[in-house]
């Protein structure tokens, strides 16, 4: 069989499959922005990576049913064009690393594409419901041998691409498992989630409430020990650097701590996470970062260090910590401010 009649056969199966790709991509690249650990971050990055490779590999197969449309809508031309800009900036994010360009990083532009690109789809797929939907002889024995070649080729794909990535020395080949790439602890930038200010806050004056009680920045520093963390942000850059704080066990009390659920940890902005409290542990509140005192842009007087835990969860600026009977998942998965 040649070429172009292997395309030829585009149809049902290529809109589903194109679906269940992007779908996956949405899904997956979500998980890759909430993992912070090794092994979940390798297994949402690389399934995110397949899904996004299959997307490319699907657009000769759906270029033979957009030549077959009778009229091409505004908003399916809007659709394919955006999804172009996502596959484009995700691999620029992947290849290239992590630089801002008249103000933005490409994974900026690659998450925001995507954004833009869901109540498109979920229109295009509302608006073509009628087309699509798997029939039972697309699930032919030559159909799922067929779908078998095209998820190992894709597997193949995105080898070779990591291969070629690591053998050309571009920032992929030294990237970490959730795709961050490395920045030097004194370039750290100061980084807002969203729409976070910097607030003024004087390290003199500044008093914390731990659980009801008032903590101040000296009675802090009294007590700081040295840890060091990956500061790892989802717009695509991390660092390793020495924190000076205490773990919130030192500070909260053992008989509260052990009936409450979780510890929620308030930023003056009113920025919020909400922990485990199994891992008081294991969150400080720093005062320092590499010897030196905190800017304002990147938390002072006192900050959160969370290791293991994403960038969006090392709050800034913290006014309060508090211990509570909520579960630790009940809050939105990522900051909303
Ligand atoms: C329609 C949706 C999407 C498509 C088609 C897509 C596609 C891609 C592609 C092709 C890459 C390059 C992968 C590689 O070569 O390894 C990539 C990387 C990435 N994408 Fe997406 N993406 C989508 C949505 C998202 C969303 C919603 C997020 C996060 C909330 C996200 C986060 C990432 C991250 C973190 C990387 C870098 C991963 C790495 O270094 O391996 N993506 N994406
Ligand atoms: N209050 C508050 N804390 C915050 C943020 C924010 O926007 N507001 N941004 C978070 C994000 S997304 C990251 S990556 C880190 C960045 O810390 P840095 O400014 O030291 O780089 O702070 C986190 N803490
Ligand atoms: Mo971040």
């Amino acid at each position: 069989m040649s070429w172009t009649r292997v395309f030829r056969r585009a149809g049902r199966r290529t809109n589903a499959a194109l679906f269940v790709v992007l779908v996956g991509a949405l899904v997956t690249g979500g998980l890759a922005f909430a993992a912070g650990t090794r092994l979940p971050a390798t297994l949402a990055t690389v399934s995110h990576g397949l899904c996004g490779l299959a997307v490319v590999a699907l657009v000769p197969w759906k270029s033979v049913v957009i030549n077959r449309a009778s009229a091409i809508r505004l908003g399916s031309l809007a659709l394919l064009v955006i999804i172009g800009v996502c596959l484009v900036a995700g691999f620029v994010e992947v290849f290239a690393g992590y630089r801002y360009v008249v103000g933005v990083s490409p994974i900026q532009v690659h998450v925001g594409a995507a954004l833009v690109a869901v109540p498109l789809f979920g229109w295009h797929v509302v608006r073509h419901r009628h087309r699509q939907g798997v029939k039972r002889r697309d699930l032919s024995r030559r159909a799922l041998l067929r779908t078998s070649g095209f998820v190992a080729g894709t597997g193949v794909g995105y080898l070779l691409l990591e291969a070629v990535g690591s053998w050309i020395g571009s920032p992929a080949g030294s990237r970490i498992a959730t795709g961050s790439h490395r920045v030097a602890a004194a370039e750290i930038p100061a980084t807002s989630w969203l729409f976070d200010d910097v607030p003024a806050l004087d390290r003199r004056t500044h008093r914390m409430d731990v659980a009801g009680g008032t903590l101040s920045v000296a009675d802090l520093e009294a007590r700081a020990a040295r840890v060091r963390a990956r500061l790892d942000c989802t717009s695509g850059w991390y660092a390793e650097a020495g924190w000076d704080g205490v773990p919130l066990r030192d500070l909260l009390p053992a008989d509260r701590l052990a009936s409450a659920s979780s510890i929620e940890v308030v930023s003056v902005t009113g920025y919020t996470r909400r922990f485990p409290v199994e891992e008081a542990g294991s969150l400080w509140l720093a005062t320092r970062c590499e010897g030196g005192g905190l800017s304002p842009g990147r938390g002072a007087p006192v900050r959160l260090v969370a290791p293991g835990r994403r960038g969006f969860w090392w709050v800034k600026w913290v006014a309060s910590v508090r211990l509570s009977d909520a579960p630790s998942w009940l809050q939105a998965p990522f900051p909303l401010q």
